[in-house]
């Protein structure tokens, strides 16, 4: 049986020209920043975003953590999109890493507003400060979305007259660049610090990259060997991030034009309900009574989705996702959902 794997854009598997790459880098040990490939991909993703320096990361969520980490100073608050990653998904890590805390801001489709976010900056003594803000864009929770340009700019603004650093949590920049049409260095322009991800739409099967100045970037690699991931001779894996670079930017808009088509389809069909204005990149995500039941009935038939919660359950397109596999989730799907009752 084909398998049609939706649940995320994390499930891509290198293609041959990764591994191709992979099997002739040439490595050094990265602890001691000796590894020419590694280098080479910082460097170039330093040079693309137009930020100062690199650091390879091996997950997202670390990337994200060392950036908080460098940020701030324990008890202050994170001030972040309500959804957000960094609070949603990474396991309570700020809390346990750094000792801070979320103070989450209301968004329409994962865009906060710069007067929500003003409000959450507290400086009283009875409060505790706050010490960054984070954007996510493209918003995973909120359905893929995109954060506008020049709402990044605005809250960029915000930041600089407040004194605080902001950083982006782009584990899909290249996404929301491709969605607005821009480079992706004007997409991290506003930012201090940015957390781009290899291993999603862009199809490398390990990696991340934090980017920001020479001085937050020597920083974060005491943070990144403090947390475990100083991975020596990472230039076997970061290989497969350069060809990831070099072949997968310039596709990303076929995974949003197959997301498109899914959730066309499916908005039309009985037992369930889709915000097509949510639909914006290469997510899809829809409510359904007893979402987890559904989703183990379409893996039961080949078509792997994630119910994230009881009633909602997500899509996410991806360079292994053909029109044809597009066609075939259709079938299965409709063919689930008239079987529940209304
Ligand atoms: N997101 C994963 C899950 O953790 C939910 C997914 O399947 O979408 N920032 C954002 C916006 C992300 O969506 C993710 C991964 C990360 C950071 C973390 O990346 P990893 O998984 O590499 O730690």
């Amino acid at each position: 049986m084909r398998v049609i794997d939706l649940r995320s854009d994390t499930v891509t598997k290198p293609t041959s020209a990764m591994l191709k790459a992979m099997a002739a880098a040439e490595v050094g040990d990265d602890v001691y920043a000796e590894d020419p490939t590694v280098n080479r991909l910082q460097d170039m993703l330093a040079e693309m975003t137009g930020l100062e320096a690199g650091l390879f990361m091996p997950s997202g969520s670390m990337s994200n953590q060392v950036a908080l980490a460098v940020h701030t100073q324990r008890g202050q608050e994170v001030i972040a999109p309500e959804g957000a990653h960094i609070y949603e998904y990474e396991p309570g890590s700020m809390a346990v890493i750094s000792g801070l805390m979320p103070r989450l801001v209301p968004t329409v489709l994962g865009v906060p507003e710069a007067k929500d976010i003003r409000v959450a900056i507290h400086r009283s003594v009875h409060q505790a400060p706050a010490g960054l803000i984070v954007v996510e864009n493209t918003h995973n929770k909120a359905g893929g979305t995109v954060v506008p340009l020049a709402r990044c700019q605005e809250i960029s603004g915000l930041a600089k007259e407040e004194g605080l650093p902001l950083h982006l949590d782009g584990a899909r920049a290249f996404n929301a660049a491709t969605v607005l049409g821009v480079e992706i260095s004007d997409l991290c322009a506003p930012f201090d610090s940015v957390s781009i991800c290899l291993s999603k739409g862009l199809a490398a099967p390990v990696g991340s990259v934090l980017l920001g100045s020479k001085d937050f970037i020597r920083q974060a690699h005491r943070y990144r060997k403090l947390l475990g991931g100083g991975m020596r001779q990472a230039g076997v894996i970061a290989a497969a991030g350069i060809v990831a670079l070099q072949t997968m930017t310039e596709r990303l808009a076929e995974d949003h034009a197959r997301a498109r088509a899914l959730a066309e389809t499916l908005a039309t069909l009985p037992n369930i309900s889709l915000d097509l204005t949510a639909v914006q990149s290469n997510m899809v995500y829809f409510q359904v009574n007893e979402a987890p039941a559904l989703a183990e009935r379409l893996a039961a038939r080949g078509v792997k989705c994630n119910a994230l919660g009881p009633k909602s359950i997500r899509l996410v397109t991806h360079y292994q996702i053909s029109d044809e596999d597009v066609q075939m989730a259709l079938r299965v799907i409709t063919e689930e959902l008239e079987l529940i009752p209304a």
